[in-house]
């Protein structure tokens, strides 16, 4: 299949996130999708440049003013002090509970808590470049798929995607790429999507930008909440609201649990799929749940990937695949490799 790469990636570079109050380098490094792409490159995959501006999308997906926000930030903390393009900006306060969120604060910082559900996303002079880029991948294999008959897409895409919220980052996360995904199926003609979420860790940003939408079906597996980030979101007890009641499946699985048991959760997922009748289906595609991930506890195998390829592939849905989480960067490649292959010679 046709794998979308964006070279802009680089420009998302920081230097280092919090781990335990030090500061520590970033798991979410340019190496990653580097190393997608060689061993894309050398398995005879064609790769493509981004062809679809994603801004239509976007601004379906994400709120004016976090767009406007994150598109001006790093302008806005240079103008604050020249020097501080030697720093990274973090917030250190956040609207939580009884403290309002509708209006925006003049100060920069203040504005960056309102903005992020976490402090561990990382924001550099890149970052929009790098972001814009990845959703404009999202949004050109959402075209190919739904308007020349490819029958897949991949994206191979960071910074990742899906804990954005509609108008928030955090979890590495800034533009919701699946969501931009699922959004252009729908304008390109696609009735019902699904979006199955694969990552060791939930989707908070995409399963809450769908939660009441009946067209759109957000399921995902993943690290139990109560255990694992995001924490505040991805229990099996949300099902949607409204009109999009039903048409969210959590299936949270504990720490430390098996591949047998990742897959006996990924046909209960692939059967709710089945009866959503979609038209298109959209892979949040983290590759974190590799044994060896550093942060993360599942147990897949390398071989396990070319497993989830075939069993991606069973729905016979036009597809795209987009890359979000994996930290294991050396087997980065071969598991995304792996995942592709399978799916193509299913
Ligand atoms: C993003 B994605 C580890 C910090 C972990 C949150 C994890 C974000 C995962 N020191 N920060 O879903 O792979
Ligand atoms: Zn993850």
């Amino acid at each position: 299949m046709i794998t979308f790469f964006s070279p802009e990636h680089v420009l998302h570079a920081p230097a280092y996130e919090f781990f335990r109050g030090d500061r520590v380098p970033c798991f979410e490094s340019p190496a990653r999708a580097e190393r997608v792409l060689r061993e894309l490159t050398a398995r005879g995959h064609e790769v493509r440049a981004p062809d679809v501006d994603s801004a239509d999308a976007l601004a379906q997906v994400h709120t004016p003013r976090y767009l406007a926000f994150l598109a001006n930030a790093w302008a806005e903390w240079l103008a604050i002090d020249p020097a501080n393009a030697e720093r990274q900006p973090f917030p250190s306060v956040w609207p939580v509970r009884t403290l309002r969120s509708d209006l925006e604060p003049a100060n920069f910082t203040a504005r960056l808590g309102l903005y992020s559900m976490d402090n561990g996303s990382p924001l550099v002079a890149g970052t929009w470049a790098a972001a814009k880029a990845g959703a404009d991948a999202a949004a050109s294999a959402a075209r190919l798929v739904s308007s020349s008959g490819a029958r897949s897409a991949f994206c191979a895409t960071r910074p990742p995607g899906h804990h954005a919220g509609a108008d928030f980052m955090g979890g590495y996360c800034f533009l919701n790429n699946a969501a931009v995904a699922a959004q252009s199926l729908l304008a390109g003609g696609c009735a019902r999507v699904a979006i199955l979420d694969v990552d060791y860790h939930h989707g908070n940003g995409t399963q809450s930008i769908f939660y009441d939408h009946a067209d759109v079906l957000f399921a995902s597996l993943h690290g139990d909440p109560r255990t694992e980030y995001p924490f505040y979101l991805g229990h099996a007890d949300e099902t949607g609201s409204g009109p999009g009641e039903g048409s969210n499946l959590n299936l949270p699985l504990p720490a430390g649990a098996s591949a047998a048991e990742w897959f006996a959760a990924l046909d209960v997922a692939c059967d709710r799929i089945a009866r959503h009748r979609a038209d298109a289906l959209v892979v949040s595609l983290g590759l974190d749940t590799f044994a060896d991930d550093p942060i993360s506890t599942f147990a897949l195998a390398s071989s396990d990937f070319s497993r989830l390829g075939e069993r991606l592939a069973r729905p016979g849905l036009p597809t795209v695949l987009i890359l979000e989480g994996g930290y294991a960067s050396e087997a980065l490649g071969v598991n995304a490799g792996n995942v592709l292959d399978a799916f193509d010679g299913a």
